[in-house]
């Protein structure tokens, strides 16, 4: 491989140059290929730079000027393959990962609001409409919040009507929504438009129509010179507005100790429109709320004057509301947490 001549220099540089040209041509790494022509110890241009030591001082620009340029070429042909071999594997990576965008994707299940949930929004939405705010009123209740308050003492017969679950003598949970009435006058002066929703508990063995854990939202207005007039048409517009237009809304004489006088709300059957059906009981109505306008007896209790004030109240079954609502012919299907049911809402 020594050399001295210049004529033998010019013709390995020509040796190499057409065995780098064949070995790129044949596929080979790029990196055995850097290592066979510009190795730092045995790599042939490398070699061959060594060996200008022995050429002749006069040649040794011109000689050193040609090498540079092959090892320029070489450097130039490796970086080539190297990116060649880059775009290959690239090529082969796509195509082996190949994605179809086009395919179904999978279905993430996407979770959503209780028909409970759903019929409370509608039904605070609508108040709010009319200016009523929500309150609160704690699940443990004292008997009097529950009872005495709302006109109704010890051993008085409307006790009977709300089978009570007791904790203590004076402890219970409470069975209506009604003790938030007391609880928000006490601490409100009138004029006042609240709701109050929320989980009440009774005795009740269940049935299609009946738990012993279920929900109620309550309202109330108090202001001076109310009457019975906008008794009936707040409830009639809001049992429109979450029905329909076309419900009719009928007041029936009831007794609640806490309401005088006191009525049974019903609306026309909605299923069949007033004809009869076994939903009404072939009796075209349905029976909605619990309602009237607050005993003075009431407004006693918590230091509003019955002279100046009137106010109306009613207590709705949040439940009764989505079974006529949504068509469920069961109350239990609501707690039964069955994906089956609560999918269709
Ligand atoms: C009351 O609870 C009164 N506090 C309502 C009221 C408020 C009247 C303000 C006047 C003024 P009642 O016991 O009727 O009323 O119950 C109201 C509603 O609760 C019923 O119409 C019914 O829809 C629902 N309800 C009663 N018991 C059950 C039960 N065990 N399971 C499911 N819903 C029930």
């Amino acid at each position: 491989m020594l050399c001295y001549g210049v004529e033998m220099l010019d013709e390995q540089i020509e040796r190499i140059r057409n065995e780098f040209e064949s070995d790129t041509q044949r596929a080979r790494s790029p990196q055995d290929l850097h290592n066979k022509y510009l190795g730092r110890k045995s790599g042939l241009v490398t070699l061959l730079l060594k060996q200008l030591q022995q050429v002749p001082a006069a040649e040794k620009p011109n000689a050193g000027k040609r090498i540079n340029e092959l090892k320029l070429e070489v450097e130039a042909g490796l970086d080539r393959l190297e990116s060649e071999a880059a775009a290959q594997a690239l090529a082969v990576r796509l195509e082996s990962e190949r994605v179809d965008v086009t395919l179904p994707g999978n279905r993430r299940p996407a979770g959503h609001a209780h028909p409970l949930t759903l019929v409370r929004s509608e039904i605070e939405e609508i108040f709010s409409f009319m200016g009523y705010s929500v309150e609160d009123g704690p699940e443990i209740e004292s008997a009097f919040y529950n009872f005495e308050a709302l006109n109704i003492p010890e051993h008085h017969p409307a006790r009977d009507s709300q089978d009570t679950f007791y904790i203590s003598d004076s402890l219970l949970l409470r069975t209506h929504t009604s003790p938030v009435q007391i609880r928000t006058m006490q601490k409100q002066r009138p004029p006042l438009r609240i709701i109050c929703p929320g989980k009440v508990y009774r005795r009740d063995n269940p049935d299609a129509t009946h738990s012993p854990a279920f929900q109620q939202i309550e309202g109330l207005a108090v202001d001076e010179g109310l009457t019975f007039r906008d008794f009936k048409g707040t409830l009639e517009f809001f049992l429109k507005s979450f029905f329909s237009q076309k419900t009719r809304v009928r007041f029936r004489p009831s007794y609640f100790a806490f309401t005088e006088p006191s009525a049974e709300v019903d609306i026309s059957c909605i299923f069949c429109s007033g004809a009869g059906c076994r939903v009404c009981k072939a009796s075209g109505w349905v029976e909605m709320l619990g309602a009237g306008m607050v005993d003075p007896a009431v407004f006693r209790y918590v230091d509003y004057d019955p002279e100046k004030l009137a106010g109306f109240a009613f207590g709705l079954g949040i439940e009764r509301f989505a079974m006529l609502k949504y068509s469920v012919n069961n109350i239990q299907h609501f707690y039964d947490s069955d994906l089956r049911f609560l999918e269709q809402f």
